[in-house]
């Protein structure tokens, strides 16, 4: 079965002022859906892997064919990444995480606080194009980057919040200021939906 190009949850300018129209149009209708049809040209002769959802395509991605390897790593983390990216943002968001996701935040990394310096960190610290990520790794948080579009489904992690730090994800808006793309960028997460990834992935599901 194709893999197929999720419509945004809210319109292009939703997210305004983060997060401005134009670069939500070109990011969700050409990157992303170019990772779509890529992904989908690069499975084209392979049945088997066509039949795998998503998610396990990515998980098992060592034992993807080495030929089209990259191309599923590159298009499959991009197309995995994006739909994520889209889900956890929203209008009239922002604040702060409660119950269980605010508990756990709070132990692994100190404070609400903390935990924003570390992923900013990690986002301004990543060279050149990737994600920082919240992840959970089965038995807790971890937060870290990755290069590319990787995602930690490959090394076994579940993406709970991912921050989009390629240049496509702020450059019209902010240029070279990635540190204000990402303080910016908090004022759209949608906690509930991190909330609810982050119930599902410590439940297994
Ligand atoms: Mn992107």
């Amino acid at each position: 079965m194709a893999h197929v190009l999720p419509n945004l949850p809210y319109p292009t300018d939703a997210l305004e002022t983060s997060i401005d129209k134009m670069t939500m149009e070109i990011h969700h209708d050409r990157h992303h859906k170019a990772y779509v049809d890529n992904l989908n040209k690069a499975l084209e002769a392979h049945a088997d892997l066509q039949a795998k959802s998503l998610e396990d395509l990515l998980r098992g991605i060592q034992s993807v064919p080495q030929d089209i390897r990259t191309a599923v790593q590159n298009n499959g983390g991009g197309h995995h990444n994006h739909s994520m990216f889209w889900e956890i943002m929203g209008p009239k968001a922002g604040g702060e995480p409660s119950g269980d996701l605010k508990s756990a935040i709070d132990s692994t990394f100190g404070s609400f606080a903390d935990f924003k310096t570390k992923l900013k960190t990690a986002a301004t610290g990543r060279f050149g194009s990737g994600w920082a990520w919240l992840a959970w790794d089965g038995k807790g948080l971890q937060l870290y980057s990755t290069a590319n579009q990787d995602s930690p489904l490959m090394q076994g992690h579940a993406p709970i919040l991912g921050l989009d730090v390629w240049e496509h994800a702020y450059y019209l808006k902010y240029q070279n200021k990635r540190p204000d793309y990402v303080d910016a960028w908090w004022n759209v997460v949608n906690w509930k939906a991190v909330a609810d990834r982050f119930a599902k992935a410590k439940s297994g599901r």
